[in-house]
């Protein structure tokens, strides 16, 4: 199917009239968004359709990405640029009078996550679907996703996020693949007359999940894989019962909103009740959808593979076990042999309070018949292991556990395999967090270091850079990221280094044009563009950045004469609003942005942003712009990052701790190239171990770090109230839990290296060069291959000599 620009443009004239029933030139922007949208869902339809039954045809083993997050983004710009009619599409509405640009900013963000576990989610997503693997996601249709961040007065305030408000163009209602969910009631287990047990339910709360079906383009090789997306609703038959609005909310309200905490356990019934639904619908679509394979069920682990994306869906554990042996019809030990080979899981953190853990009350109540099977999943576990490991390891392992259900545990003893997602964080569960299982279960330990789609972080968002790399080294590196590495080759020629450079400033002015429009700041793209963007937490340090900040803005009113290298600190982060220590650090940075941006000793040398409601779109705007990547997260704290990647493939220099993927982004790039600091993650183990640390030490001793942390709460900062000294408190009085006191001087003496360097153009852009050179090993394309050939066991599907071709390291 080769598209014309002519042929584009008629159809869409037509497409448009046919669905307003006004011709082209009447359409608000949102109108032609709608109708390209469509326009282009249509035009992958068949993609969709030939991909799903060739997977059949071919009995391909199929994997299922099991998340409770996903972070899309925007998807008319990538679907067309996927499908390969990007270029046509815009040529053709520029002949329309229209702007494409202007068009894909009308497209509502999904914002189906909290931050870099659901965007992980989807960058997987279209690395499958250009891989040619069939793999889909498994996940929830929440009405109203991330609440939208807005200030007040500094302050963080959260206002819902109603992204279904206008029609959502990409998914399709799938009323023939519908599932009942149960709650509840009372089960028990019968002896029936064909020689097996019969579950028997009575009193159940009946869900109907509905599946919104999403097409995941592939990048131009004609496949297009499956995100389906549950909604709850009552089931039609059972509609008479249901009268008043309380009487539904117990259903509507089980898609009704994703919970916005991010790494941060709640154990609230709601959230419980939203895992078992999303598991419980997929593992149920999965399974009928086997049927059509026609192999006898013991090959269920040849057909399919399920991924549990951290233990929020860990109950498909026991919701396979129940199906294969309720429904199906298999004993315990058949069923568990199939359950293991067929679910993997991976762990996105260490945080203690991410840790899932369920009072075994609750979840007895709401899922009776899946808490029976998870106490014989224990029971068997128990029976087995003390003999071989003795008390203290099987007990710290067991499921149940004083009351609760830890669901690390299940997830670990159901999988066939268990994954960090960077390799110190790998180490770190092996020795650490996970080290009995580790003891008992070495094999099934592995890491698999996260990735991005450059697809979308690099060709669509920095087009400039890209057309750049493709003039420089061909284009075959879209393809096979792994011959990025060649632009290295340019690190020493002018000419290449005065376009990276003059890219970077473009993008920095689109920024500043961007800044101004929306926080009213004027800011000198000339600066050094220092970015932080990622969720607020305190294991993130954006208090130490701002520890920073303040310091630099002493300096500066101290020595007004002295020269410095003008900056520009650039935030983006939610909090969780039950979070208070993070909306105290949000407050904070906007009061210092306040005290800065209007201190007219202060000018252009520094200028603080905090923009309101990060996510996925505004990183698309902020990454290409950026000079330095902030990194800061205490040593041994941050699973692996992303956004350390995305940065860091579009040319920004990364302001590093030893932690996460960062380790091996010096590894790549080389530690010349990278801004390294800070406490490593020995020295926090053995800080913590022989409980040495004393940080009110350092604020006695260490004066400029009193003085910065003096500004705090002395009325330095305007409109504050508190939140200051609530910062100043838990540093210097409660003993800084992460070590922010203890790494502030390496930090600043990082930043003044930064300094010296930014002050010689040709020199930073060369390192910037071998940054984006440097980026390809953490493309999602590779992770997903590893994913694939190591864990799934699934294989690329090519068709004729379409496709992603294999990839070579
Ligand atoms: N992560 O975004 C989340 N949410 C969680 O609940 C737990 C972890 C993040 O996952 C990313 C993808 O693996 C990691 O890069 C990041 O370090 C981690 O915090």
């Amino acid at each position: 199917m080769n598209l014309t620009v002519q042929e584009f443009i008629e159809e869409y004239k037509t497409q448009f009239q046919t669905m307003f029933a006004y011709s082209y030139e009447e359409g608000t922007t949102e109108q032609h968004y709608t109708a390209l949208g469509i326009f282009i869902k249509n035009y992958l339809s068949r993609h969709w359709k030939e991909t799903r039954e060739s997977y059949i045809k071919e009995g391909a083993k199929q994997v299922y990405y099991f998340s409770m997050e996903f972070l899309p983004g925007r998807q008319l710009r990538n679907n067309a640029y996927n499908l390969g009619i990007l270029d046509i599409i815009k040529e053709g509405l520029t002949e329309l009078d229209l702007s494409f640009d202007s068009i894909a900013e009308a497209e509502a963000d999904p914002a189906l996550g909290n931050g870099g576990l659901g965007r992980l989610a989807s960058c997987f997503m279209d690395s499958l679907a250009s891989l040619s693997i069939p793999g889909n996601g498994n996940g929830i249709r929440y009405q109203y996703g991330l609440f939208r961040q807005k200030f007040v007065d500094g302050y963080q305030v959260e206002v819902p996020e109603n992204w279904l408000r206008n029609r959502n163009v990409w998914e399709t209602r799938n009323n023939k693949s519908t599932c009942l969910v149960r709650f509840g009631g009372n089960v028990w287990l019968e002896p029936n007359d064909k020689g097996y047990y019969e579950a028997k339910y009575e009193n159940t709360l009946n869900v109907l999940a509905v599946p919104y079906d999403t097409p995941m383009v592939g990048y131009r090789n004609n496949k297009v894989n499956n995100l389906r997306l549950w909604s709850a609703e009552i089931p039609v038959e059972e509609e008479a019962n249901y009268h008043t609005l309380d009487e539904i909310q117990p259903i509507s309200e089980i898609t009704q909103v994703l919970y916005p905490d991010d790494s941060n356990y709640e154990g609230q019934l709601l959230r419980l009740k939203q895992e078992y639904f999303m598991v419980s619908a997929g593992v149920q679509s999965i399974i009928r959808h086997f049927r059509k394979y026609n192999v006898p069920r013991k090959n269920i682990p040849d057909k399919i593979a399920i991924h549990i994306n951290d233990t929020h869906p860990a109950l498909a554990i026991p919701e396979l076990m129940r199906i294969l042996m309720d429904e199906e019809h298999l004993t315990w030990d058949q069923a568990w042999e199939i359950t293991q080979k067929t679910c993997s899981y991976t762990n996105h953190t260490i945080l203690r309070e991410a840790l899932e853990k369920w009072p075994i009350d609750m979840m007895k109540e709401l899922l009776p018949r899946i808490y029976m099977i998870i106490e014989e999943i224990n029971r068997r576990f128990v029976d087995y292991h003390l003999p071989l490991y003795g008390e203290r390891i099987t007990w710290q392992t067991a499921i149940l556990q004083n009351g609760v259900v830890n669901m690390a545990h299940l997830a670990v003893i159901g999988s066939h395999s268990v994954n960090g997602v960077a390799k110190l964080h790998t180490d770190i569960l092996m020795s650490d967090v996970l080290k009995d299982f580790f003891e008992i279960y070495p094999e099934r330990f592995n890491n698999k270091t996260n990735g991005i789609t450059q697809r979308r972080w690099v060709h669509l968002a920095n087009p400039e850079l890209t057309a750049l790399i493709d003039e420089k080294i061909g284009e075959e590196w879209k393809r096979n990221p792994a011959e990025l590495k060649v632009f290295k080759g340019f690190e020493q020629d002018e000419e290449t280094l005065k376009q990276v450079a003059e890219i970077k400033l473009n993008n920095k002015k689109r920024l500043a044009d961007y800044i101004e429009e929306v926080k009213g700041i004027q800011v000198n793209p000339r600066a050094l563009f220092d970015v932080q963007i990622k969720r607020l937490h305190a294991y993130k340090r954006q208090h130490l950045n701002a520890l920073h900040i303040l310091h630099r803005y002493l300096e500066i009113k101290r020595n007004p004469d002295k020269e410095v290298v003008p900056r520009v600190f650039i935030f983006g982060a939610k909090a969780a609003p039950s979070y208070v220590y993070a909306k105290q650090i949000i407050k904070v940075i906007n009061s210092i942005a306040d005290l800065v941006n209007n201190d007219p000793d202060i000018g252009d040398k520094l200028k603080v942003v905090f923009f309101e409601n990060y996510g996925v779109s505004l990183a698309e705007k902020i990454i290409p712009a950026a000079d330095i990547g902030e990194q800061i997260s205490l040593a041994s704290m941050e699973a692996s990052g992303t956004s350390n990647m995305k940065l860091m493939a579009n040319g920004a220099l990364t302001m590093a701790t030893l932690d996460g993927a960062n380790i091996e982004i010096k590894d790549f790039v080389g530690e010349d190239n990278i801004f390294i600091f800070g406490l490593t993650d020995k020295e926090v183990y053995e800080l913590k171990a022989n409980q040495s640390y004393q940080s009110k030490e350092l604020y006695e001793t260490n004066e400029q770090l009193r003085r910065v942390l003096d500004a705090l709460k002395d009325g330095t900062i305007p409109g504050l109230n508190g939140e200051g000294s609530a910062i100043f408190d838990s540093l210097v009085h409660y003993n800084d839990e992460y070590f922010v006191l203890k790494d502030f001087e390496s930090y600043v003496d990082a930043q003044n290296r930064a300094d010296a360097l930014y002050a010689k153009p040709m020199e930073w852009t060369r390192k910037s060069l071998l940054n984006i050179a440097s980026s390809a090993p953490f493309s999602a394309d590779y992770t997903i291959k590893r994913y694939a050939d190591d864990i799934w066991k699934v294989k690329q599907y090519f068709t004729g000599d379409e496709g992603v071709q294999p990839l070579d390291e």
